[in-house]
């Protein structure tokens, strides 16, 4: 944590500080550093933008500034509530959203009070809300243009660009330790080349639309009220950008439908959970449903759904496997595991597994629910 005087620094942009009555470290997310701040009556969310990561931080806040726009005003059109439904960001006493302080970034927004965030769902409650979210989204930014988007970090989900570079990195290599210690892992994403470019050679020819996505959409990025149990909105909105929904439908079961956490060590306890899939699919394929003469997602999409799952675990396997090769340069790591980057990447190569062990049933969970809709709607 930051000392409280550096970050009193940062907080004299947004605040009177005299006003403070608590500061506290979130310890979630794997790139920015992130703190709650306390007053009396209310709480903000501060946050130091890693512009290693975001090498264009004002590029990152103006995607951000586009879209909670967008969706602040169809809240509002749709009578919901902009406090539980969109990030709020606090202006700087210049009235930007980045105060720039040493030459680092931060930005300010509201907390969103009654909301709660999971790292781990067993509730198919829950879960089933976390697919609305994730479908609300798409319905919230469908009428919004890719183009206004910046591409803050290129080629970020385009998985056959990755794979290039994870080859030249092994191709590369000298470190004979590592390469001996991660030669399964390195063989059996060899193995799995023919399936890179699945998603992105089908946006290419305009099998699937290109859409504004999160590009995000762990479980710890969806916001739950707290009370009800119904989702309130997407938080984490930096790597919005143009992309292929069935990454976000896939990034979300990655974590939310794993028996395991993504750095369980115990492999063994790395699994499908069905339940989880069927109720988060129910959820998304809900509110991604036609209406008022809107397609929302394509038949094309819905019957390649499976692949999202099956691709973004891969491609993040893939990208924590690089990153122990790079001494742990971009994600996190905890100080009390020297190789958990390698620890989490042989968990999603594991959940890769189980993902093609199951292939017929998620298929078949995908059919199901999207028949059951078909008579619905
Ligand atoms: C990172 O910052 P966080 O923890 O929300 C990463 C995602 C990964 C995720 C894995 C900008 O997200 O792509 O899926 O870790 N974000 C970025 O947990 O690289
Ligand atoms: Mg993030």
């Amino acid at each position: 944590m930051r000392s409280t005087k550096s970050l009193f620094r940062v907080l004299k942009e947004f605040f009177d500080v005299d006003n403070i009555i608590d500061i506290t470290e979130l310890k979630s997310g794997h790139i920015n550093s992130t703190y709650l701040i306390e007053f009396p009556t209310c709480r903000y969310i501060l946050q130091l933008l890693n512009n290693k990561v975001f090498q264009s931080p004002f590029g990152v806040m103006n995607n951000v500034n586009l879209v909670t726009d967008h969706i602040r005003k169809k809240v509002i059109y749709d009578g919901r509530s902009v406090q539980k439904s969109v990030l709020n960001f606090v202006k700087t006493r210049y009235g930007q959203t980045l105060a720039i302080v040493d030459g680092e970034y931060w930005r300010c927004m509201e907390f969103v009070e009654g909301g709660i965030t999971y790292e781990h769902i067993t509730s198919p409650k829950i879960f089933e809300e976390a697919g609305k979210a994730v479908g609300d989204f798409q319905y919230l930014l469908h009428d919004f243009h890719t183009r206004l988007l910046d591409d803050t970090i290129p080629h970020f989900h385009d998985t056959p660009y990755r794979f290039e570079r994870f080859k030249e990195l092994i191709k590369n290599s000298n470190d004979e330790s590592r390469l001996k210690e991660c030669e399964k892992e390195i063989d059996f994403i060899m193995a799995h080349e023919n399936i890179m470019d699945f998603i992105t050679s089908r946006i290419e020819n305009k099998e699937f639309p290109r859409r504004v996505c999160h590009n995000d959409t762990k479980i710890s990025n969806i916001m739950v009220d707290e009370k009800t149990g119904k989702f309130m909105c997407m938080i984490d909105l930096d790597t919005v950008m143009k992309g292929s929904l069935l990454y976000d439908y896939g990034d979300a079961l990655r974590m939310g439908a794993s028996t395991a956490k993504e750095d369980e060590r115990d492999l063994s306890k790395v699994g499908v959970d069905l339940e989880l899939v069927d109720a988060f699919t129910r959820g998304f394929l809900y509110e991604t449903r036609p209406r008022n003469n809107t397609i929302y997602i394509t038949d094309a999409e819905i019957n390649s759904l499976y692949y999202g799952f099956l691709i973004i675990t891969l491609e993040l396997g893939m990208r924590f496997l690089q990153d122990y090769f790079e001494n742990d340069k971009y994600f996190k790591v905890s100080t009390r595991r020297p190789k958990h980057n390698l620890e989490r990447a042989r968990n999603q190569l594991r959940l890769v597994e189980e993902i093609e062990k199951h292939k017929e049933d998620i298929e078949n969970i995908i059919q199901s629910n999207k028949k059951k809709l078909d008579e619905l709607v």
